[in-house]
C-alpha cells in the first residue's frame, strides 16, 4: 500500500512558497508519489494557502498528507493527516477526516507502537532511526534494532524516519520498514535524489 519513499517537505527549508512548490514538482518528476507537508511554525492561514497551491500544482499525481492539522487537510483537499504524540489523538483525527482518508501516527518507542497499533491508523511511523538535524528536540535514536522491534509489534505498514539517506535506506527496509520518510537527503537535488532512492529501494 505504501510506496517505498515517503517525501516530507518541511516549510522551514524554504525561503518562499514558489521554491517549496517547485521542489514538490521536482520530487514528483523524480517519482515521488507520497508527500507530506510539514510546517511546525503553525501559521494556519499561510499553511492553508501553501497547501492549496501544492494541491493545485500536483493534482492527483501525488498523495498529499498534512502534518498535524486535520482541519487543514480537509480544507486543502489533501489525502490524509499525520499526527505526533502531542497532537490530536488518532481517534480524534478519525472523527474529523472520516474513514476513507489516510491517517498516520508518529511513534518513538515500543510502547507507543503498541498503542498506535490499537488505533485506526493506516500506518505507523517510527523514529528517529538515526541522528537528525531536521527535528527540534528529537527523541532518542532507535537505530535499526528499534525498527526490527517495531516490525515485530505491528502488522500495519511501518514508515521509518530520521537521518535516513541514500547510503543507509536499504538497511532500514531490510530491518522491516515498508517505507522510508526523508526530509534533508531530498532537498539538494530533489529530482535526482528521489530517483536515486527509488532505484536503491526498488
Ligand atoms: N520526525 P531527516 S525524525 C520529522 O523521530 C521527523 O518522529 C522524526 O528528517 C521522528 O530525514 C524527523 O532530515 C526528521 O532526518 C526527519
Amino acid at each position: 500500500m505504501l510506496p517505498r519513499l515517503y517525501a516530507i517537505l518541511d516549510r522551514s527549508f524554504f525561503s518562499d512558497s514558489e521554491l517549496l512548490c517547485s521542489t514538490a514538482e521536482e520530487l514528483a518528476a523524480g517519482g515521488v508519489s507520497l508527500l507530506q507537508y510539514r510546517d511546525k511554525s503553525g501559521n494556519a492561514r499561510q499553511m492553508l494557502e501553501q497547501a492549496r497551491e501544492l494541491k493545485r500544482r500536483l493534482g492527483d499525481s501525488v498523495k498529499l498528507i498534512m502534518n498535524d492539522r486535520a482541519d487543514l487537510c480537509l480544507a486543502a483537499g489533501f489525502d490524509g493527516v499525520h499526527v505526533g504524540q502531542e497532537d490530536l489523538s488518532p481517534e480524534g483525527v478519525r472523527k474529523v477526516i472520516g474513514e476513507s482518508l489516510w491517517l498516520g501516527v508518529s511513534t518513538h518507542n515500543s510502547e507507543q507502537v503498541k498503542e498506535a497499533d490499537k488505533t485506526s491508523a493506516d500506518y505507523i511511523a517510527i523514529g528517529p532511526v538515526f541522528a537528525t538535524l531536521s527535528k527540534a528536540h528529537p527523541d532518542p535514536v532507535i537505530d535499526l534494532k528499534g525498527v526490527r522491534e517495531a516490525r515485530a509489534l505491528t502488522r500495519k505498514p511501518l514508515v521509518a524516519i530520521g537521518g535516513i539517506n541514500r547510503a543507509n535506506c536499504r538497511s532500514v527496509i531490510e530491518a522491516g520498514a515498508d517505507s522510508v520518510a526523508v526530509i534533508s537527503d531530498l532537498m539538494r537535488e530533489p529530482r535526482k535524489s528521489a530517483q536515486d532512492f527509488l532505484r536503491i529501494l526498488g
